[in-house]
């Protein structure tokens, strides 16, 4: 037996019944790219850990001290060659260089929604050839490679001969974590993005404050922080924490977009933005509670203007996340000054129509500093005004609506990502990775154009029941299920297929360290701790 566990009995597990063959270890990438070639009779070559070099061809646009690929060498050095030593055996191989050729030049940048990530590899007794238009590209070539690479009982490491060319299906393939339900550690986010390029994610959406706290601690307003954040001392996202992982983030080739939500969603900034929430009112008197922002205040948009002045300098990519979710009129209702503007603006009692005059005033604000912007469904259902390029969120998961959401949301000329069939933080007993696979983002009703404005889609950890204890078994492999989904091609369903790949990808992530929970019963050729 080879791999995880050869066969799997499914037997009342699953609505399926499937009888699954785990593949040879070595064949399993994850996920699968779009062309992938294993010639008949093809050989395999051996590879000396100590001997191995990534180099860069003669016709590269880009060479040694390119930081994106000279740290991205050294990391695959690692995770292919785990227990190198000096005394490592040194033998001659052909296959002990893989030359990395970029058609692009540019190091320092980063990633943004038209990077190009395709790339090529050539492996044969001859050569061992990475060709790709942009680094960015090569980084997902390196991780194929890495996952390509495989040992014998012996310990001799081998990659069989292959060729492979590989492209994303969506150029948003995104993860979404949520650090205000819980604190999540600086170290479990930088882990994440790890696991994130070895599964060829490419967007980190940080859903970074919330009612229950406000981690993020803000230059131009540190009070928020101070009163919002779980802890002000310990419990806080600081600039260097965030420029971190931002970096950390640049150097796999994943954009950092950042969500702060308003103006639900907003109770923790109450106590350091004194006046920025709505009271609510029980009767004639406040209650003591408060509501959504305050949409009725000039100082409320001053407010603002200078916290995502901040936010659009601090974080580099052109989109920011700005919420938009949830908002519950309630609060609103009670309240007579909200009441007074309503009629004064000839709203009548229609609350949506308020969302609307607050979330057009921001986003007006965001335009001017030259951002671009992702918004929850809501945004779009209440017909508030937007750029023509804005991004439309849809989550709401009700009843299989999602496909019907897609379908207006394009129709309008919106282009869309799609989270509703993926929060990973529901869980449920059995293969629940099945669900998040066997979503096809397209499948609704509408034209090519339509069908073409779907950028791709958002995995999310929404952080209720999840902290740094229970994350990384919660996210991964399930996680994996929406990066296959979302980076091959649509044809590539086949479960049975899909099940041994993922759990030989979860053997691999144990033997990177990451402590990835198993799809079903079996056993990795390695145990891990
Ligand atoms: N938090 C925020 C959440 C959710 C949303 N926004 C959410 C609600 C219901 C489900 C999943 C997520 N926890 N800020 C909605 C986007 Cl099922």
């Amino acid at each position: 037996m080879t791999g995880a566990a050869a066969v799997l009995p499914m037997a009342g597990l699953l609505f399926l019944p499937l009888l699954l063959l785990v593949g040879s270890g070595s064949s399993g990438v994850w996920p699968r790219p779009q062309l992938f070639r294993v010639p008949q009779g093809g050989g395999q070559c051996s590879l000396s850990p100590s001997r191995f070099r990534f180099g860069y061809a003669g016709s590269s646009a880009v060479g040694p001290g390119c930081v994106v690929l000279d740290q991205a060498f050294q990391r695959y050095r690692r995770l292919l060659f785990p227990e190198l030593t000096e005394n490592d055996l040194a033998w001659d191989s052909l296959c002990n260089e893989l030359l990395v050729t970029v058609n692009m030049p540019g190091c320092d940048g980063f990633p943004d929604m038209h990077s190009k990530e395709n790339y090529k590899l050539d492996i044969s007794e001859e050569q061992m050839l990475l060709t790709a238009d942009t680094v960015w590209g090569a980084l997902r070539g390196l991780e194929t490679f890495s996952q390509l690479v495989w040992r014998d009982d012996n310990g001799t490491y081998y990659v069989n001969e292959t060729d492979i060319i590989d492209f994303p299906r969506f150029a948003h393939r995104g993860l979404l974590l949520d650090t205000s339900r819980h604190y999540l550690p600086v170290g479990a986010i930088l882990e994440t993005l790890d696991v994130m390029a070895y599964s060829k994610f490419n967007v980190f959406h940080w859903h970074i404050v919330d009612d229950p706290s406000f981690p993020y601690q803000s230059i131009a307003f540190p009070e928020l922080s101070r009163k919002g954040a779980y802890n002000p001392a310990t419990h806080v996202y600081t600039t260097s924490d965030v420029k971190m992982v931002i970096e950390h983030a640049r150097l796999r080739g994943i954009r950092v977009i950042s969500e702060l939500d308003t103006p639900g969603h907003t109770l923790s900034w109450g106590p350091g933005a004194p006046g920025l929430l709505t009271p609510c009112y029980t009767g004639p008197n406040p209650s003591g509670s408060y509501g959504p922002v305050n949409p009725i205040l000039n100082t409320t948009y001053q407010f603002m203007a200078k916290l995502f002045a901040e936010v659009s300098a601090m974080f580099p990519d052109f989109y920011l996340h700005l919420g938009g979710d949830e908002v519950d009129f309630t609060c609103w209702r009670s309240n007579p000054d909200i009441q007074a503007f309503m009629q004064k603006m000839g709203f009548g009692q229609d609350y949506a129509q308020l969302e609307s005059f607050y979330i057009q005033r921001l986003l007006d604000i965001v335009s001017a500093y030259g951002k671009g912007y992702v918004v929850w469904q809501e945004v779009f259902d209440n017909r508030v005004k937007m750029k023509p390029d804005t991004i439309i969120h849809v989550w709401k998961e009700n009843s299989g609506a999602y496909q019907k959401e897609m379908a207006r949301v394009t129709k309008a000329g919106y282009r869309t990502l799609l989270s509703a069939p993926w929060y990973l933080n529901h869980i449920s007993y059995g293969q629940d990775w099945l669900q998040a696979y066997q979503v096809e983002p397209l499948e609704f009703e509408g034209s090519p154009e339509q069908k073409n404005l779907v950028i791709g889609g958002e995995a999310c950890m929404w952080g209720e029941y999840v902290d740094v204890t229970n994350l990384t078994p919660r996210l991964w492999p399930r996680a994996g299920a929406v990066a296959e989904r979302l980076w091959s091609n649509a044809t590539v369903r086949d479960l049975q297929d899909a099940y041994g790949r993922l759990a030989d990808f979860r053997c691999k992530l144990l033997g990177r360290g990451i402590q990835a929970e198993p799809l079903f019963t079996g056993y990795c050729e390695h145990e891990y701790r």
